[in-house]
């Protein structure tokens, strides 16, 4: 494990390397416990650096056992070796030389998942951000780009897979039982998109012909048995190497595209040239396992990885601070490829809600970066929802104010400019401006200033005038390290709205600039004046949420209703909505506290009503808008001070008023949606089934009773009807016979298979109610749960401590204790895993006072403790503050 250096990266001090490494040649003798790795490494000296100048490079817990250069040893001052670091000092006067480096690693105990390590018998690589030194010593940073040749030897029989990155070469027979095979990649890449793959898998194969007539074999490597599992991954890859071929004009570029799917991974997947390394989680579906949350999954993650190939590997970050240059550019491109596949409205409403459930929080807490941040730690702490999710906000507000055509000749200059190179923020903005001649300056404090801006809004109408006026006020907290704010440019895109539900086209438009529908803001306070209008309208802003920012509006309760029956933008609509919904929620959680049950507006509840009755409308819609804000959506929103228990004691009343009141109209539904046919993940069936799951959620609160979904559960041809019927006899009928009978089922019927087991672990970790700390405890010794798996850990203590306020939030803080010990158990072994799980504690000072002392108590047990590795040091001493 890495411990703390105490090292601060600051990308002030960014310089580029002495030498450069133009090719590299790696040999892997692959044995479980003892694999030997040779690296050839090609060395240039730039110009103007002295041959005195040592060549440093980066190692990680390494053992060197020979070193070379131009083919002859060292002596022992020519060279200093330590497991993190190789100094070679004795070096050729010319400035081209090579040398070979052999170091020993031992996959087996590499339990990280950092560099080359072992998931389920087969050999795999992780290099991203760091992990490359785990394997070899090398200049390991994005910006040293080298063109490897790769040879992999191993036991025939142990590993008849043998892929790397790039093209095939040869392959043939040793002795020994033993074989190799040769792979080339003549694309140059940082040593982070190296990948190495060797095992005993099964696959299917597909091919795609690109635009230019480039025939593409396509495979994904699955355990053996799970190949029809991996189908409609593959359908998926298709979909997205067209996509952007249409889209964005991207071509793929080597004559295989391989996928691997692995049941140990850190995240989501990996997008190493040619070869990408995936969580199985993001592969493997089929109706019987997969709910269709996991086929968008798939497809998303499948997309992402493909999209990197040119927003990431042909052009890469010149350092580790430039991050998001491609992580919010490529999800920004994955959010557009699945609103393609899908619904679009539905898509965007989506994404709001984890960008609020996820960024939003981070933004507001000790933990706020900006979106490209100046300095840093540990840099794996740095793949988070500000720079992936408001990353790809930043690239979505490009388009906004330069247009669809603008936006593409500046993404069409970014790629004719950059191939091929480690680039900046600096160099992608650059790319729009000069593609559309507009100035972005000011837009680029986006990438710089950290935190959530909050927008003002009041309104104006002078009916003699016929004049309407909105003025708006923008603002930004503090956020750690920086204190002071410069006002930002939003683009805030608006519909005028008049009584016929029609948008009103304004005769003009003074004050603040307005370009279309969307007006921009860049001052700290500014005026629109629009003329022209002849009856008050309602003004509908943010449409499509133009810009990652809250918004306090003074629009009265009788617009937003209006605004949630009739904006013409379905994002609008659904905002405006959640706004009257969190309204009375959070009312609710101030009466519960003063002792008094929740009053709820009757016009709220049927204005619900109308909408799920509303044949007119997306099913998907419809079942976005019958989800309440969730417990911690509501808490974000009150913001200090906050009882969990209140919170869920308020959204159940909400419930049980709407369950009430509608249940004669919820049960026709139901029945109406009953599935019909074979099961297709298609957008639409899938839509169907949200909205007739939480119809479910609702009509079992009203009837009091599990039999609805106990029938469910069972008559389920599906995943998604089978989980979702699980999860209400579970959440709501959780000590009856219902639910443990059918917890039983489920684990009979699934108890060999690990990923689908996830999804009765989450079950049961959500399951409300302090009694939740209990059974994460005992479910801990079930057979199937390991710490030492991030699937496992994840669904049962991830989920635990960050989709169970009430359970994890025990007001006698002994869930803060228990997971305090757990993350001080996983560190030793995967930091990265550790440090993630803990940044569920990142919003402990909004708690009551009870909750955030025992909250602290946690956090200071674990930042005292005795050996913590960089990731949750880091982490800890940033979430105290
Ligand atoms: N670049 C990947 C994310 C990723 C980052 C670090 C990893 O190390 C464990 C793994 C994957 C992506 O954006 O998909
Ligand atoms: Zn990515």
């Amino acid at each position: 494990m890495r411990t703390d250096t105490g090292q601060l990266f600051r990308l002030e001090d960014y310089r580029p390397t002495d030498y450069l490494i133009p090719q590299t040649s790696l040999v892997f003798d692959l044995h479980p416990e003892r694999t030997i790795v040779r690296a050839v490494l090609s060395v240039e000296r730039r110009e103007g650096v002295n041959a005195s100048q040592p060549l440093v490079l980066d190692g990680d817990e390494l053992k060197l056992v020979e070193l070379t250069v131009n083919g002859a040893p060292l002596g022992d001052n020519g060279y200093q070796a330590t497991p993190e670091r190789l100094e070679i000092a004795e070096l050729p006067e010319e400035d081209r030389f090579t040398v070979e480096i052999t170091t020993e690693i031992n996959p087996t105990t590499n339990r990280q998942l950092m560099g080359l390590y072992r998931s389920g018998g087969v050999y795999c690589t992780q290099c991203e951000a760091e992990g490359f030194r785990r394997i070899t010593y090398f200049l390991d940073r994005p910006d040293v780009l080298s063109v490897y040749t790769v040879r992999i030897e191993a036991s025939k029989a142990e590993a008849p897979v043998l892929l790397s990155n790039g093209n095939p070469v040869k392959s043939g027979t040793l002795d020994g039982g033993r074989h190799f095979a040769v792979w080339h990649d003549p694309h140059p890449k940082p040593s982070y998109l190296f990948a190495l793959v060797a095992g005993d898998l099964g696959f299917i194969s597909d091919s795609f012909t690109t635009r230019s007539g480039r025939k593409v074999d396509l495979n994904i490597y699955v355990e053996h048995g799970k190949e029809p599992r991996a189908l409609y991954a593959m359908d998926a890859l298709k979909r997205s190497m067209t996509w952007d071929e249409e889209v964005f004009g991207r071509e793929y570029d080597l004559d295989v595209f391989n996928v691997v799917a692995v049941s140990d991974f850190n995240m989501g997947a990996m997008e190493n040239k040619g070869l990408n390394v995936f969580n199985d989680k993001y592969v493997l579906a089929d109706a019987e396992t997969a709910t269709d949350t996991d086929y968008a999954g798939i497809e998303a993650v499948i997309a992402h990885e493909y999209f990197h190939n040119w927003t990431g590997n042909r052009i890469t970050c010149r350092d580790w601070f430039q991050l998001c240059l491609k992580e919010g550019l490529t999800v920004f491109r994955d959010h557009e490829f699945s609103a393609d596949q899908r619904s679009r409205a539905v898509k965007r409403i989506a994404e709001v809600k984890t960008l609020k459930a996820h960024q939003f929080p981070e933004d507001a807490g000790p933990l706020a970066h900006p979106v490209r941040p100046r300095q840093y730690r540990e840099i794996n702490n740095f793949y988070t929802a500000t720079v992936y999710e408001k990353g790809s906000e930043v690239v979505r507000m490009i388009r906004t104010i330069l247009g669809a055509d603008l936006f593409r000749k500046g993404m069409d200059l970014y790629f004719e400019r950059h191939d091929g190179e480690a680039a900046t923020i600096e160099d992608f903005i650059k790319a729009f401006e000069d593609a559309s001649g507009q100035e972005l300056s000011q837009f680029a404090l986006w990438y710089e200033q950290a935190g959530t801006p909050n927008l003002s809004v009041s309104y104006d109408y002078d009916p003699a005038e016929k004049t309407f006026t909105i003025e708006l006020e923008q603002s930004l907290k503090a956020t750690p390290g920086q204190s002071r704010k410069k006002p930002m440019h939003i683009p805030i895109q608006f519909g005028l709205i008049g009584s016929d539900g029609k948008d009103i086209i304004p005769a003009s438009a003074t004050g603040a600039e307005v370009t279309g529908d969307v007006i921009h803001l860049r001052k700290r306070r500014e005026t629109v004046r629009f003329t022209g209008i002849g009856t008050r309208p309602v003004p509908s802003l943010l449409r499509g949420f133009s810009a990652p920012v809250t918004m306090a509006s003074e629009l009265p309760q009788d617009d937003l209703k209006f605004l949630a029956l009739n904006d013409s933008d379905p994002v609008g609509r659904w905002q405006a909505l959640a706004k009257l919904l969190s309204g009375v929620l959070i009312a609710g959680v101030k009466r519960v506290r003063g002792g008094k049950p929740p009053v709820i507006d009757a016009d709220i509840i049927g204005l619900v009503g109308r909408i799920a009755a509303d044949e007119t409308l997306d099913a998907a819609f419809r079942a976005l808008c019958l989800t309440l804000p969730g417990e911690s959506d509501i808490a974000r929103e009150i913001g200090s001070n906050i009882d969990p228990d209140a919170v869920l004691a308020s959204r159940e009343a909400l419930i049980k008023a709407i369950a009430e009141t509608h249940v004669q109209t919820f049960a026709s539904l139901y029945d109406k949606l009953a599935n019909k046919g074979a099961f297709s993940p298609d957008a639409e069936s899938a839509g169907r089934r949200a909205f007739r799951n939480s119809l479910l959620d609702y009509l079992s609160v009203a009837e009091d009773n599990s039999s609805r979904a106990e029938a469910q559960f069972h008559a389920a041809d599906n995943m998604t009807d089978r989980a979702a019927a699980l999860g209400v006899l579970v959440h709501r009928f959780g000590d009856e016979t219902s639910a443990r009978d059918a917890l039983a089922a489920f684990e009979k019927r699934f108890g060999d298979d690990p990923l689908v087991m996830d999804k009765w672990f989450i079950v049961q970790a959500t399951r409300p109610g302090a009694g939740a700390l209990d059974r994460v405890r005992a479910l801990m010794g079930h057979r199937l749960f390991s710490l030492d798996n991030p699937n496992r850990t994840r669904a049962l203590i991830g989920a635990f401590a960050t989709a169970n306020q009430t359970g994890f939030n025990r007001a006698d803080g002994a869930a803060y204790n228990f997971f305090a010990d757990t993350i001080l158990k996983i560190d030793p072994e995967n930091p990265q895993l550790a440090a993630r799980l803990l940044t569920a504690l990142r919003s402990w000072r909004s708690l009551e006072p009870v909750r955030r002392e025992h909250a602290r108590a946690a956090l200071a047990r674990i930042a005292g403790a005795e050996k913590l590795s960089t990731d949750v040091k880091d982490i800890v001493e940033r979430t105290l503050g």
